[in-house]
């Protein structure tokens, strides 16, 4: 049987054309995985933040060792609560938050004492000078991680010297130095000033695709400030990473290197997966952008070689030197000289820049 569809009917394509740009923004706004998931698995999407819960609610019940025989944990933690309540009015000690994280081992890694965990998740913070963030980071994170029954470790990855900060170099090392502890199934790549906000959004890798986690944080009004977006939090198998030849580690200062690593995915065939807006809540603590930060002016410019370049500049040309590796009581302290901006020859055009 034929189906004839009425397209000489104006009104018929006004209302097809109308329901394609409802189509559009709702890709838009949720990313194609929600719109997916809506349909496949139907995640809780009516999330109410204005009741939260306290991010230590329950934890030490679920932590103590039943018998002898470990099992693996539940796939679905039985203790997530949905929104924490994340508030910066008094900052915690760093005594305080060992007491309260009493199965979180030095260097700060854990592992359900009671269950084998499904999830191995390292979390790589890039860092210098942000000490009062990192305290609430850590007051936050360890419990949150708990919560999800994962088995994971923080590392903080400390740029030495006061040359130009380069986050996405400095996520590179992490990488390169989390992998020689243990054969992560996850890397997290997390900002030291984001909070997140609901312990379902799950710190664990999607296996088809990298993901951006903090798709709504409250400094963009909990939406995202644009489509290819891939700033704050993210989570990349080992696999991704690699196949993407990592992140680059040529953007000196602010800005640009997060939409670098968008391209970098594309380019290397895969797409981006997004946490859906209503579960990637996030609060980043109020800050100025931070001396040895400033806004790199090149950033636009080197958007424009990515395509050309990303299989020469990333983790198969990183170079370091590794300062010192230390465990403190909740995090791995890995210190390290990154270099810094190389200075480049005036006369050159942009177009024949070499970094190496
Ligand atoms: C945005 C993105 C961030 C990155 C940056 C551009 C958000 C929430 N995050 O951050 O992922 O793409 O733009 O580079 O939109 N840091 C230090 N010490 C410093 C400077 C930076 O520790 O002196 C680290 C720290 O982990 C910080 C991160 O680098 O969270 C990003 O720097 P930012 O917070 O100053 O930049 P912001 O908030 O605009
Ligand atoms: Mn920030």
């Amino acid at each position: 049987m034929m189906l004839s569809l009425p397209v000489d009917k104006p009104l018929f394509l006004l209302f097809l054309a109308f329901s394609q740009v409802v189509f559009i923004l709702i890709l838009y706004r949720h990313g194609a995985s929600s719109l997916l998931q809506g349909f496949l698995i139907s995640p809780q999407d009516s999330w109410d933040y204005s009741k939260t819960h306290n991010v230590y609610t329950n934890l030490s019940a679920f932590t103590l060792h039943s018998d002898g025989k470990m099992t693996h944990c539940p796939l679905k933690s039985p203790i997530l609560v949905g929104p924490i309540t994340v508030v910066f009015t008094k900052l915690p000690s760093e005594r305080g938050i060992v007491k309260k994280n009493p199965y979180v081992q030095s260097g700060g890694q854990y592992k359900p004492p009671h269950c084998l965990a499904h999830y191995k998740s390292a979390i790589i913070i890039p860092h210098r000078n942000r000490e009062l963030h990192l305290r609430y980071l850590l007051y936050y994170l360890h419990p949150f991680l708990q919560r999800q029954q994962l088995q994971y470790r923080i590392y903080l990855i400390h740029q030495a010297g006061n040359g130009t900060f380069n986050r996405a170099k400095l996520l590179n090392v992490g990488v390169k130095e989390a992998l020689k502890n243990e054969d992560w199934d996850c890397l997290i790549m997390h900002d030291v000033d984001l909070i997140p906000e609901n312990d379902y959004n799950l710190y664990i890798c999607d296996n088809r695709y990298p993901k951006h986690m903090s798709s709504a944080m409250d400094k963009f009004e909990y939406s995202l400030p644009y489509w290819s977006y891939f700033g704050g939090v993210s989570a990349l198998t080992p696999g991704q990473y690699l196949r993407m030849n990592g992140f680059p580690n040529t953007y000196w200062g602010w800005g640009g290197e997060d939409d670098d690593i968008f391209m970098r995915i594309q380019l290397a065939g895969m797409a981006v997966s997004r946490t859906p807006l209503n579960l990637g809540h996030y609060k980043m603590v109020v800050h100025n952008r931070d001396k040895g930060n400033q806004a790199n002016k090149k950033r636009f410019t080197l958007l424009k070689r990515t395509k050309r370049i990303w299989k020469q500049d990333g983790m198969n040309s990183l170079d370091f030197q590794l300062i010192s590796i230390e465990e403190a009581k909740l995090y791995t302290n890995i210190t390290v000289d990154i270099g810094d901006t190389p200075i480049l020859p005036p006369e050159k055009s942009k177009e024949t820049w070499t970094f190496l």
